[in-house]
């Protein structure tokens, strides 16, 4: 249980801060995995090896962690997820959910 004082400083924080969205890439059978690694390193800002892992880790789990942000930078990153792909005739898809 939280006491009057806590929920207060809760309060505080909550009109100072943002809410923050993971932004998740989906699994398809279509998408190459070279193509998954360079939208992770080039919109994600990952490193080869970061991308790679998450690459895997999305291809053998369905869904994985791409990064946290701001409501706006998470749906400005999955439409650009959105039209790289598109534009290469790929599926790839990418989703957010509250952090
Ligand atoms: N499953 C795809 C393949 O076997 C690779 C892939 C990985 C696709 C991650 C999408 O988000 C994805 N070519």
């Amino acid at each position: 249980m939280s006491t009057k004082k806590e929920l207060e400083f809760d309060d505080e924080l909550a009109l100072m801060e943002p809410k923050q969205y993971k932004v998740l890439l989906l699994n398809d059978d279509y998408t190459s995995m070279d193509f998954v690694v360079e939208v992770l390193m080039n919109i994600f800002h990952k490193t080869y090896q970061e991308a790679e892992q998450i690459m895997l880790d999305v291809h053998r789990k369905e869904k994985g962690l791409c990064g946290v942000y701001t409501y706006e930078v998470a749906e400005t990153k999955i439409m650009q997820v959105s039209k790289l792909a598109r534009e290469q005739g790929y599926p790839l898809k990418a989703t957010m959910e509250e952090a």
